[in-house]
């Protein structure tokens, strides 16, 4: 259907349990299949926040979520995993092989899709260098690659889940810009027909997203194109100066 992983905030407001003040305040947008709508804003803005409500981490006081049309606090935890995968801020590894981390429970997924989702995801040189390729052991914690490589694995292991909606969470900003560049031109047609939302530190790594959202202090205070907000939004302007 067209409305499939269609993800809609209505007027969402939601404050931590005992905090005097909201983190998230009235917030409304749609984030639309086969776009990506960019989420950029200062350290402590809510972007994060705003990620973890899609997923239920918590549940607002105020408003609603609906992904599919369905308010996500009507979905199961197993029908919120199968539907929307986050590439997190921090990326984790758990013990075991490069493989079984890409994999991550997914078990029918063939040692072709995996090479396939770390071609796009830009991890294919470093896998292949290893000498056990996708059998090479992590420790948990992931000591033994390096916080971009880190980085590249999780969204490697997000594209192997293929859900409808992808969250990344700052999952550019290890990559040095050229990486960055190579990965999202290869990311449009591995995510095609998907919801992308992403949540960015570099200008460069949204202008060409469908929808930028600018927030502050928990607030949207601006949204549109790269060359809309370039032209018409002061806290955009501030940080394409900065
Ligand atoms: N916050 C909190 N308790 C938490 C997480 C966050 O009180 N467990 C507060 C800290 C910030 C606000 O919520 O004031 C928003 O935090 P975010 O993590 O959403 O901020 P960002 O993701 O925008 O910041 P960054 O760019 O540093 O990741
Ligand atoms: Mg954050």
């Amino acid at each position: 259907t067209p409305e499939a992983g269609r993800v809609v905030f209505e007027n969402v407001t939601f404050g931590f349990p005992g905090a005097e003040k909201p983190v998230i305040k009235n917030v409304s947008f749609a984030a639309e299949p086969g776009k990506t709508t960019a989420i950029i804003g200062s350290t402590g803005a809510g972007k994060t926040v705003l990620l973890n409500l899609a997923l239920r981490l918590y549940d607002p006081q105020q408003g609603s979520i609906t992904v599919d049309g369905a308010p996500v606090s009507e979905l199961t935890r197993d029908q919120l995993a199968d539907t929307l995968s986050l590439v997190p801020q921090r990326p984790y590894m758990f013990s075991g092989t490069i493989g079984s981390n890409l994999r991550f429970g997914r078990t029918a997924a063939t040692d072709e899709e995996l090479w396939e989702a770390l071609r796009v995801a830009q991890g294919e040189d470093f896998v292949r260098e290893r000498e056990l390729g996708l059998d090479e052991p992590v420790s948990q914690g992931g000591t033994s690659v390096s916080g971009g490589q880190r980085q590249r694995l999780s969204i490697a292991r997000a594209l192997v889940s293929k859900p409808k909606v992808y969250l990344f969470d700052d999952s550019f900003s290890a990559l040095d810009v050229a990486t960055d560049a190579r990965l999202r031109a290869a990311l449009p047609s591995a995510t095609q027909g998907a919801t992308t939302i992403i949540v960015a530190q570099r200008v460069s790594t949204i202008t060409d997203a469908d929808q930028i959202l600018v927030i502050e202090g928990g607030e949207i205070v601006g949204r549109g194109t790269h060359d809309e907000l370039l032209g018409s939004n002061e806290v955009y302007q501030e940080i394409v100066r900065s």
